[in-house]
């Protein structure tokens, strides 16, 4: 008898705990996403600079990361913005670019994408750059042998189509997490949206990516154009969001790997 009502006397005092700690804890984290996050609310963007300003030297960086840019030498919002493919643009003069002081990009071997729009009939420069003046430590993505493509130092991986015909392009590259990643498994580089077919140029394509973190991040160093709407993510987006940034639909929920 005496067990008995011990029994329950505990079976209910456990219940009660059980009870009163679950309601303790009310925050699911799976309620938050009804509140999606979209290409321009991604928190894997780490770096999105328009290029709106109307006056002085900075890029402002709209991803909420603190990654303002500096326009270099004689680059200025009053003589260098221009109508762009979203709002405004900055025209680059082929010499200076703008830098991002202090701001080592996406590092190591991350996950990330780089993606930019951009207007030359001029083969030549860099679209975004970091990294670590070695073998496979750089991020160059820009001109490579006339092409769009990325270079890590050592191995390049480029595009076969023209991107210099005086024409709004829309051009990204994706990294996929990988220890380490390489060029020919790992990275994809899309043009106007699609997939872009890679100039085969044998066994460099499998050189690998570990990315230094000694250089500031810069854009368009050496570009004679326009570039607008230059966004970098440290997760490798789907194709279909690629389509997206193409179609400028980035207020469209991301799509979670
Ligand atoms: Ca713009």
């Amino acid at each position: 008898m005496n067990r008995n009502w011990f029994l329950i006397v505990a079976g209910l005092l456990l219940g009660g705990t059980a009870g009163s700690a679950f309601s303790q804890t009310p925050s699911n984290p799976s309620a938050d996403k009804s509140k999606a996050a979209t290409l321009d609310t991604d928190p894997h963007l780490v770096g999105w600079w328009k290029f709106e300003e109307a006056s002085g030297k900075t890029a402002a960086d709209s991803s909420g990361k603190g990654h303002d840019g500096t326009l270099d030498g004689n680059l200025a919002a009053e003589t260098n913005h221009v109508p762009g493919r979203v709002g405004q643009a900055i025209q680059f003069d082929g010499k200076d670019g703008v830098r991002v002081v202090g701001f080592k990009g996406v590092t190591g071997m991350q996950a990330r994408t780089a993606a930019v729009w951009m207007k030359t009939s001029v083969i030549g420069g860099d679209l975004l750059t970091w990294g670590q003046n070695e073998p496979g430590r750089m991020f160059h993505f820009g001109f490579v042998r006339g092409r769009i493509g990325l270079e890590p130092r050592g191995g390049y991986y480029y595009m076969k189509a023209d991107t210099h015909d005086g024409k709004w392009h829309h051009v990204a590259v994706t990294v996929q997490a990988a220890s380490p990643p390489n060029l020919h498994d790992h990275v994809k580089l899309y043009k106007d949206g699609e997939i872009a077919e890679i100039d085969d140029i044998g066994l460099l394509d499998l050189w690998p990516l570990d990315t230094g973190d000694q250089q500031d991040l810069s854009i368009g160093r050496r570009f004679k154009g326009l570039l607008d709407d230059v966004r970098l993510y440290d997760r490798a987006l789907s194709d279909e969001e690629i389509k997206a940034l193409f179609r400028v639909e980035t207020n469209r929920p991301v799509t979670q790997p």
